[in-house]
């Protein structure tokens, strides 16, 4: 079953969104395999928007997400690093439509509430980084066979 990695942002937590936030995945038929309230230090927050560092607005994204602390989380399900995209909206809370995490609870993308993988590939790295191995759990759930067929 594919997994994601999906992240409540200091401003989420800050906000009592962790809760609400948990509650929209459980509810869809995702599966929790692993979550934890920590901080996240420089060098992971780095490391991890990597991809953004050339761009004018990495500092801030840094300073942001190192700000306190955030509820990282593994869900597991078909199709789940897309799914969770849908349910997270479009990176700016502006552009996202309601129904929507990010539509529904941000107003500004320097604050938007919450992280999302956005492909297999920086699924299993960013999993990686914020868990080991033994922080994942592996179980059966029987009412998935009220999701699936
Ligand atoms: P997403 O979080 O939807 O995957 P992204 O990977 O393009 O979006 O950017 C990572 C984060 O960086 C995003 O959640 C908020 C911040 N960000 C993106 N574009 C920005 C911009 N133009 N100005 C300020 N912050 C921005
Ligand atoms: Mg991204």
């Amino acid at each position: 079953m594919e997994k994601t990695f999906l992240m409540v942002k200091p401003d989420g937590v800050q906000r009592n969104l962790i809760g609400e936030i948990m509650s929209r995945f459980e509810r869809k038929g995702f599966k929790l395999a692993g979550a934890k309230l920590m901080p996240v230090p420089q060098g992971l927050a780095e490391e991890h928007y990597g991809e953004h560092k050339e761009k004018p607005f990495f500092g801030e994204l840094v300073e942001f997400i190192t700000s306190g602390p955030v509820f990282a989380m593994v869900w597991e399900g078909e199709d789940v690093i897309a799914a969770a995209r849908q349910m997270m909206g479009a990176t700016k809370p502006s552009e996202a439509a309601p129904g929507t995490i990010r539509g529904d609870f941000g107003m500004i993308v320097g604050k938007n509430v919450i992280h999302g993988s956005d492909s297999k590939e920086s699924a299993d790295r960013e999993i990686s980084l914020f868990f080991n191995d033994g922080e994942l759990v592996d179980y059966q759930k029987d009412s998935l066979s009220w999701v699936y067929e």
